[in-house]
């Protein structure tokens, strides 16, 4: 005779195991890392509490797919895909309370019940563009725990393919829109083009993200490149006002911030259609973030006290662990203190090398209060932006994608590397304030004859254009790029401020800019806007677009400006922008804008909508 209650907890047992299955199908129950027990979902107590009895399931009709599909980081046998299905649009409340300490999750299984119901399944497949036949299909499951999101590994593709995907929820007819997404070449391949969209600062209350909806509809790029400032941690007010209306320390705030900008139409084409390669800069936390602060933030008691209750490590914790659930990024290797540092290797046309400039082991940073401080310390040769890991790391990258005989080393990095003085003198919070990293990845550089290297910013809401130069070590030549070893575009920002002035001022301030700088060729601050960048065995172009308003939401988008690196030439083509610029101050050109509805009697825009750039400034 069997006994019943031994057999029940055999079944009991059995169950599961298939469901932590379904469970390890979802990559976001380990977000962002499965080791660090304060970070990661404990999984087979998730598990148990669905077989509780009492638990309920919710139906489909209950559920919806909230915030479209994205997916990102390539590989050329799979592609991460993402989704959102919950109950409503809005985030798991569990840490919503903030009295004392932000908690971090409470295993309080009461709670839980109540609270959660059972896990929600979901289907996903994967097709071949313009085939239905299915080359990669799983199931996952999601819950609360880690907010509705669904973050799965599509395996088994072919490389350089482009693929449409699409979830189900289990057992119904409910489905998502489909998403396009594209694999990447394999690294010993030959690839005749690769073009990426740039990004950077995106801040939602500040403007429309015209930027992205341009670039999404004009579809020309195989991926997208974020550098950072995907979101913003601030509480800005006005018709797109930040949600929560506060500043964000929580689980909850990160997680309801992230929705929020989500829910934009023009970040949802963008993320539905093309793959992401995404890395943070400082607002994806906090303003002017380094290894143990923020300039709103000191890691003293003095930050319990006070509106946020909550620790540096606690609220970057809080961040990460809601960028990891929001975003189609690979977890690399957490367990090395957050990193989010990775490459990849795109054919033998280029590496693709991505920073943690910001958050993984920078030594302090200028914070307001502190800057005359950092002016003293910049050259100082204890100062690192990146950690000594990360360092290594990347000069043995730089190396190692030189060696294998990649053409380009593209540097998709935060802040500006130029060495640019502006109108207040060198920035603290860029390259220039730590020399000594700065100096030693040039040495490497020179040292080791890398040549293509291409270093990509955001962070300045400006677009800048520069030979990229060792000044005072080595011998430069402005007027032919003599000297240089590679180039570098820094990009303007989709939506987030940057030079606030009229058309006509903002070149003046940008001629002063090239003047002051030697490295320097072209400089634009008016603009918000993307670099569309086209890359052949043969050349790099780098198309900059601007965007003249982010006030509403439209499709104005103006080529701004177009240069070339020729490969193994390790600088800008002469005459730099083919002699001539749409805005900005080109160095030995002329600024001419082509655009009829721009009067340039009076240097302002002759159409209602274009005379104001921001909702908010
Ligand atoms: C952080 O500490 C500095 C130096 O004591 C102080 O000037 C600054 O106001 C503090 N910032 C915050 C947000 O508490
Ligand atoms: C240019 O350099 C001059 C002289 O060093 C300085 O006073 C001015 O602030 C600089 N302007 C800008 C925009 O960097
Ligand atoms: C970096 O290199 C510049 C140019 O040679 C030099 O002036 C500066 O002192 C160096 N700083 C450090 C920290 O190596
Ligand atoms: C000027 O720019 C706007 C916005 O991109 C565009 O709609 C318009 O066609 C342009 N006009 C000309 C004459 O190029
Ligand atoms: C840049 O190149 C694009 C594509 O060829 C072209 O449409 C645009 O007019 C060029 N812009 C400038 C400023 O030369
Ligand atoms: C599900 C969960 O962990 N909820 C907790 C969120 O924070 C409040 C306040 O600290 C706790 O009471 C809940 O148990």
């Amino acid at each position: 005779m069997v006994n019943s209650a031994v057999f029940g907890l055999a079944i009991e047992l059995l169950l599961a195991t298939c469901a932590t299955a379904a469970f390890d199908g979802n990559i976001n129950y380990a977000s962002p890392s499965r080791r660090h027990s304060g970070l990661g979902i404990d999984v087979p107590h998730v598990s148990r509490r669905s077989l509780k009895r009492g638990a309920v399931a919710y139906e489909a009709d209950e559920l919806e797919f909230t915030h479209g599909v994205a997916s990102g980081d390539p590989y050329p046998d799979s592609v991460i895909l993402w989704t959102r299905v919950a109950p409503s649009l809005v985030s798991d409340t569990s840490n919503v309370t903030v009295e004392g300490p932000v908690p971090l999750y409470s295993h309080d299984t009461e709670t839980y019940i109540k609270a959660d119901p059972s896990p929600i399944c979901v289907a996903w497949t994967v097709s071949p563009s313009g085939s239905e036949d299915v080359v990669s299909s799983g199931t996952a499951y999601t819950t609360s725990d880690i907010d509705y999101t669904v973050k799965v590994e599509a395996t088994g593709l072919e490389p350089f393919t482009t693929y449409n995907y699409q979830f189900t929820i289990c057992g119904s007819d409910k489905i998502s829109p489909v998403g396009r997404t594209k694999t990447a070449p394999p690294s010993d391949s030959d690839v005749s083009e690769l073009k990426f969209a740039v990004f950077s600062c995106s801040n939602y209350p500040n403007g429309y993200f015209n930027a992205y909806g341009n670039a999404a509809r004009k579809d020309e790029q195989d991926y997208i490149l974020h550098l950072g400032d995907y979101i913003y941690e601030g509480n800005q007010k006005g018709e797109r006002a930040h949600e929560p209306p506060k500043y964000l320390f929580s689980l909850y705030d990160y997680r309801t911030r992230h929705g929020q900008y989500r829910s934009d139409p023009d970040l949802q084409l963008a993320s539905q259609n093309f793959a992401w390669i995404a890395t943070w800069d400082d607002h994806e936390v906090s303003n002017n973030g380094y290894r143990d602060g923020s300039s709103a933030l000191n890691n003293t008691e003095e930050s319990f006290l006070n509106d946020g209750r909550v620790s540096v490590d606690q609220r970057k914790m809080n961040a990460v662990r809601a960028y990891f659930e929001w975003m189609p990024i690979r977890q690399i290797d957490l367990d090395d203190n957050l990193r989010v540092w990775r490459s990849f290797q795109m054919g033998n046309l280029l590496d693709l090398i991505i920073l943690d400039t910001r958050n993984y082991d920078r030594s302090i940073t200028s914070l307001d209060w502190n800057d005359e401080y950092i002016d003293l310390i910049r050259n100082d040769a204890s100062r690192t932006l990146m950690g000594s890991h990360q360092e290594n790391w990347f000069y043995n990258q730089l190396s190692t994608s030189s060696n294998r005989g990649a053409t380009w080393r593209i540097v998709g990095n935060q802040i500006v590397f130029s060495h640019i003085v502006e109108s207040y003198g060198f920035s603290g919070d860029n390259w220039n304030g730590y020399m000594a990293n700065r100096n030693r990845t040039l040495k490497h550089l020179y040292d080791n004859s890398i040549s293509n290297t291409v270093f990509l910013a955001g962070d300045s809401h400006q677009n800048w254009v520069s030979d990229l130069v060792w000044l005072d070590e080595k011998p430069y030549d402005p007027e032919t790029g003599e000297g240089a070893i590679g180039v570098e575009f820094a990009g303007t920002a989709v939506s987030s401020s940057g030079f606030s002035g009229l058309i006509a001022a903002g070149r003046a301030e940008a001629e002063v800019l090239v003047d002051n700088n030697t490295v320097l060729q072209w400089q634009d601050g008016y603009y918000r806007g993307y670099i569309l960048l086209s890359i052949t065995p043969e050349k790099l172009e780098a198309r900059y677009y601007g965007s003249p308003s982010v006030a509403s939401r439209n499709s104005w988008d103006l080529p701004l400006a177009n240069f070339t690196v020729v490969a193994s030439d390790n600088k800008l083509v002469r005459p730099v922008g083919g002699g001539s610029v749409e805005a900005g101050y080109l160095r030995g050109g002329e600024t001419k804008p082509t655009n009829l509805t721009l009067n340039t009697d009076t240097w302002e825009w002759d159409i209602v909508g274009y005379d104001q750039m921001y909702i908010t400034s």
